[in-house]
């Protein structure tokens, strides 16, 4: 990322650029990825689900006994005037918190502060959501994918697997069961049923997800949150994956198989729609 004049990073409470933001090289996030992070979207200049995603946070951090230093009120506040310091049109807002810095030792150490920080980022050209391709890949994470946490060698692993074979996202399966993206989820329509893994300990419940299944409600297209095979997904209509940053992008090929009739279909089209609608 270049260090642009203007960057400002929001550090615990405090705004400050990047060359006054300074990591201890013993911040747990950096020594044992001991903590836990969002990525929310900011169209024409406003955060999109960002209650969603602070409760994600929230619970994220619950899960691994980290309490968030400030009132979800409080942090609102602070992207809020993070915002206003650095006008975002379109673009993303990276936050991350850790446990906190301590000599370098495994357990909890008994008295730390959390490390939050916070910064955005300005997309110089809209994400892709043109139709793109997948690989399948052995999910090797370990088995609380709900929480959001920045350990993530098993997805960056999956990510430069996908790049290196060209294609646009590693699709994880454990055993011959899908379940999620590398840093998305993973839908599929079958005989205008829409299917996407249940929101257990195998994947992270995506906000853009939780967003995909209540607008497939409204549309009256039938939902079941059930696991499904590699090769019920190479046999499917259609496939899509969802994140903040992708939104719904179609995926019309799997391992070098066309899915369906290798365009996107037309329930993904309408997803899209309809959540493209949200955002005026
Ligand atoms: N699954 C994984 C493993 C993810 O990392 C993400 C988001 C999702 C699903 C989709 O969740 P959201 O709909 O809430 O975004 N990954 C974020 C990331 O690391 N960069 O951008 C989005």
């Amino acid at each position: 990322m270049a260090r642009g004049v203007g960057m400002m990073i929001l550090v615990n409470n405090d705004l400050m650029t990047r060359d006054q933001a300074t990591i201890d090289i013993e911040d747990r996030g950096y020594q044992f990825g001991d903590g836990v992070y969002e990525v929310v979207r900011i169209y024409n200049g406003v955060f999109f689900e960002l209650d969603a995603h602070l409760d994600r946070l929230e619970r994220s951090a619950a899960e691994i006994k980290i309490v968030l230093p400030f009132t979800q009120e409080k942090l609102k506040a602070n992207l809020n005037k993070l915002i206003q310091q650095v006008p975002v049109q379109s673009g993303h807002v990276y936050m991350q918190v850790t446990r906190g810095v301590a000599p370098r030792n495994h357990p909890f150490p008994a008295k730390t502060e959390p490390v939050f920080v916070a910064y955005t980022k300005e997309y110089e050209k809209e994400p892709s959501r043109s139709p793109g391709r997948a690989v399948f890949t052995e999910d090797i994470r370990w088995l609380r994918c709900d929480i959001k946490s920045l350990n993530l060698l098993g997805n960056v692993l999956g990510k430069q697997f996908a790049n290196e074979q060209n294609v646009d996202e590693a699709i994880f399966h454990r055993g011959e069961w899908v379940t999620e993206g590398s840093s998305t989820n993973v839908f599929i329509v079958k005989n205008n049923v829409l299917y996407t893994h249940p929101a257990n300990h195998f994947i992270l419940d995506g906000i853009t997800r939780r967003v995909i299944l209540s607008d497939a409600n409204e549309l009256g297209i039938q939902v079941e949150e059930e696991a499904f095979t590699k090769q019920d997904l190479l046999d499917s209509d259609e496939v899509f994956i969802s994140s903040t940053t992708q939104e719904v992008r179609p995926i019309v090929e799997v391992n070098g198989q066309p899915i369906g009739t290798g365009k996107e279909g037309e329930i993904t089209l309408s997803l899209h729609a309809k959540f493209t609608s949200r955002l005026r």
